[in-house]
């Protein structure tokens, strides 16, 4: 079997929320598989840095600082992109948040804001790369799910309902755009061991839960994301749409 399925190079992708985190490890994964890679984030400082970081390894890396619920922001990278040449042929929809209280706790708003950063961000961003991607007649989106677009946990609801919707506007981006060569599928990582989750770690009882649930026995490592963003991202995927791959140790898949 040969590997030029896997071959990313001449393609260039943008992982948003790539400055640190599962993004910045799906970035330097699909860049090692020969991507061209766009980073994105909102910190300017963090994001110059991680591009130099990859750079620095030998890969072609850029920025595209923004944040994913300015609307505004959204459109005109895209047209830089547009105006420097860069065709972004592979979208990885990775920015989110996480916000853990119980929902009688919850305000409104912010209820609205992980749902603002956590899906609708993917459909603004997925919708300016479709439109570049359809008359080119090709693209790769990977939506980031989670344990939670199948599975619901106490005191993170809003996460939960935008990570379920993740799931089903990558059903919708295929409902839509698989005719014109676009492969939309989502990757729902497991229990990783990444800042976000920096508190769930620190906790005995819940890192033992994990443990315990987990038939792996054990945390997953961001790295652990390349193989399936590089599947999905590349040729090997090209009959593949409307898939969530969860790279969870197999917790999904037990009682
Ligand atoms: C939590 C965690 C989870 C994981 C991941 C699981 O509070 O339960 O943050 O949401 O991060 O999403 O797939």
């Amino acid at each position: 079997m040969s590997t030029a399925l896997f071959d990313l190079r001449g393609r260039t992708a943008l992982v948003t929320g790539s400055s640190r985190g599962l993004g910045n490890a799906m970035a330097r994964g699909l860049a090692e598989a020969g991507a061209a890679v766009v980073l994105n984030g909102s910190d300017p400082e963090r994001l110059a840095a991680a591009a130099a970081d990859l750079r620095a390894a030998g890969h072609d890396a850029c920025e595209a600082c923004f944040d994913v619920t300015d609307e505004a922001a959204i459109t005109a990278a895209f047209r830089r992109l547009d105006t420097t040449g860069v065709a972004v042929d592979i979208l990885v929809n990775n920015a989110g948040i996480q916000l853990r209280r119980p929902m009688v706790e919850l305000a409104t708003e912010d209820w609205r804001r992980v749902l603002e950063i956590n899906l609708t961000s993917a459909f603004v961003i997925g919708r300016e790369a479709a439109r570049r991607m359809i008359p080119r007649g090709r693209g790769k989106i990977i939506n980031i799910g989670s344990l939670t677009s199948d599975a619901a946990r106490a005191t993170v609801a809003p996460y939960t309902v935008a990570k379920g919707g993740i799931k089903m506007l990558t059903r919708a981006m295929t409902a839509e755009w698989a005719e014109h060569g676009i492969q939309a599928n989502a990757i729902g990582p497991g229990y990783m061991l990444t800042d976000m989750n920096r508190a769930l770690v620190d906790n005995p009882a819940f890192d033992a839960w994990v443990k315990g649930r987990t038939p792996s026995r054990r945390w997953g490592r961001p790295e652990e994301l390349i193989g399936a963003a590089v599947f999905l991202a590349s040729a090997a995927s090209d009959y593949v749409n409307g898939q969530i791959i969860y790279v969870d140790g197999g917790m999904l898949a037990v009682l």
